[in-house]
């Protein structure tokens, strides 16, 4: 099997590619970067043509979207156990991964990419001070979600903790108080801890801050 992952660092790619290193299996990481606009070049837009990271490419057939290659990945190796084994629990990750998608993801875009949504200096500043609201609502959610929990979902480190810690992540990165998020901050921390995670940190050449 020959699984390449597209991804740009400290992007919502850091997830699958977290879960990639913990898998152990062999891939490559191919460096998209959007700070630079490389996913808008005509090679990545025949990758996927919505110009987003992350994608994955198996076997030549390609998979967006994160809550797919989540899954996918974490039910595709139930050997390794970072796909919960109950159908309760598997559902419980689709319902959280799912939020994070559809609203989580989109409130930190309305602060950093507000001229996506609206046109005017007025309007933009507006867009953002919502989305900094929302994200901060979002974050404190995950901290009450995750209170007295080691992990996410079930007993075990799963797909879902690799992706909460993107936005562990992006709350730092815009100066939100996320220590004061104590539950969330300790499990972020557990994630950190990981050495999968600390080499796909180095190799993303990011930090936490
Ligand atoms: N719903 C998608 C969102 C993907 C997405 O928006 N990725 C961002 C990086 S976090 C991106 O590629 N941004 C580039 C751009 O907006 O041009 C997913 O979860 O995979």
């Amino acid at each position: 099997m020959k699984i390449a992952l597209y991804y740009s660092p400290g992007a919502c790619s850091l997830a699958p590619h977290i879960v990639l290193e913990e898998l152990g299996v062999p891939y490559e990481a191919v460096r998209i970067s959007t700070a630079e606009g490389k996913q808008r070049t005509p090679e990545y837009l025949k990758v996927n043509p919505r110009g987003r990271v992350p994608a994955l490419a198996v076997d030549g057939k390609v998979l967006v979207e994160n809550v797919a290659i989540l899954s996918y990945l974490g039910g595709g190796f139930p050997d390794r156990g970072l796909w919960p084994r109950k159908t309760w629990d598997q559902a419980q990750a689709l319902s959280l991964m799912a939020w994070l998608a559809d609203t989580v993801h989109p409130a930190y875009a309305h602060l950093f990419r507000p001229e996506r949504y609206v046109a005017g200096e007025a309007c933009i500043e507006a867009v953002k001070a919502g989305g900094k609201k929302n994200f901060g609502d979002c974050l404190a959610e995950i901290d009450r979600l995750v209170a007295g929990r080691k992990w996410a979902i079930g007993e075990r480190f799963s797909v879902v903790d690799a992706y909460l810690l993107v936005f562990y992540r992006w709350g730092n990165r815009i100066g939100h108080p996320m220590k004061d998020l104590e539950h969330y901050h300790a499990l972020a921390g557990r994630v950190l801890a990981r050495p999968a995670v600390k080499r796909v940190l180095a190799d993303e050449g990011i930090t936490m801050a």
